[in-house]
């Protein structure tokens, strides 16, 4: 007796769930318009890193600089979603209709974009919170190493949720154990950040860590979430907690270390960031220590 495979072959070499499932005209908005947010808001906010950087003592100016090349690099991948999205559908029957003309969409390129942005945002962190030089070199790439394996494992694991999972699941278990010894790295250049923070300031490596961990965990969420079945539905709230992660773990955090670092550059005594912070309790803090 054969039972009859619940995944088809050919269903199986499709790689991602978008090119299964009709969407509804909704759908198929909400899906164009989270893409079309995400690439936009990218690409804004490069002048806002750039602008900033002016207002920093040198050392931390580099901190808001890479913030901007994280824009540049993902808003030109997200673009790159946006347009594969637009040509993979045709509007046929009163749906969308996956695989127009035989174009396929794929996740896979977001994979991509991650191995030049992840160890960038990794970087930025011991940089932001001053380790000393050796130090941050070792972090970095102590970082950088489980980070671009997390990648990798789960970019290969993906290609896996038109089939049965098992590739799916394997892979992203794989991908979570470097995730894991990811998050360990990443905890240590909190300890030392906190340790060697001004003390005004220790509060923020430590709120960061939270919020690291529970944006960069939207990650892992949106790779399973294909499990929960092939409808449109999913596919949208898919592309949306991508979409969220992506603003979170680049866009709010580029801006939050570059918050960080004013303040820092302003008790280190650097002018221009003490006056950009003087309606702040910090900057006439700073302020009259100078005596102004
Ligand atoms: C994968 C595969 C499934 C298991 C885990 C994953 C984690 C991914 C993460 C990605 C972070 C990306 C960022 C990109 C910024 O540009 C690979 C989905 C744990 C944490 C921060």
């Amino acid at each position: 007796m054969t039972t009859e495979p619940a995944i088809s072959g050919a269903q199986a070499v499709l790689g991602n769930i978008e090119n299964l499932v009709p969407l509804t005209s909704g759908q198929y908005t909400m899906g164009s318009l989270i893409l079309m947010v995400s690439y936009g808001a990218h690409f804004a906010f490069i002048l806002y890193f750039i602008m900033s950087s002016f207002q920093l003592a040198p050392r931390y100016r580099i901190v808001p600089i890479m913030s901007a090349i994280v824009m540049a690099s993902a808003g030109l991948s997200l673009m790159r979603e946006f347009n594969l999205w637009e040509a993979s559908y045709a509007f046929t029957g009163g749906m969308y209709q996956p695989m127009a003309e035989g174009e396929t969409f794929s996740n896979a390129f977001r994979y991509g974009n991650w191995t030049i942005t992840v160890p960038i945002l990794l970087t930025q962190l011991p940089i932001a919170f001053a380790l000393s030089r050796p130090e941050l070199h070792k972090r970095a790439l102590r970082m950088i190493i489980p980070g671009v394996l997390m990648i990798w494992t789960g970019l290969y694991g993906q290609f896996g949720e038109t089939g049965d999972f098992t590739r799916l699941n394997i892979w992203g278990v794989i991908s979570t154990v470097f995730f894991v010894w990811l998050i360990i790295e990443v905890r240590g250049v909190i300890t030392s950040a906190i340790a060697n923070s001004p003390p005004q300031l220790a509060v923020w490596p430590k709120n960061l860590w939270y919020y690291f961990l529970a944006t960069w965990g939207i990650y892992p969420i949106a790779y399973a979430l294909p499990q929960l079945g092939f409808t449109g539905d999913i596919v949208v709230v898919r592309q949306l907690l991508f979409s969220i992660a992506d603003i979170s773990t680049k866009l709010l955090y580029g801006v939050i270390l570059s918050r960080y670092v004013l303040r820092r550059s302003a008790l280190e005594g650097y002018v221009p960031a003490a006056e950009a912070l003087e309606t702040s309790p910090l900057g006439s803090k700073v302020a009259s220590a100078r005596g102004d």
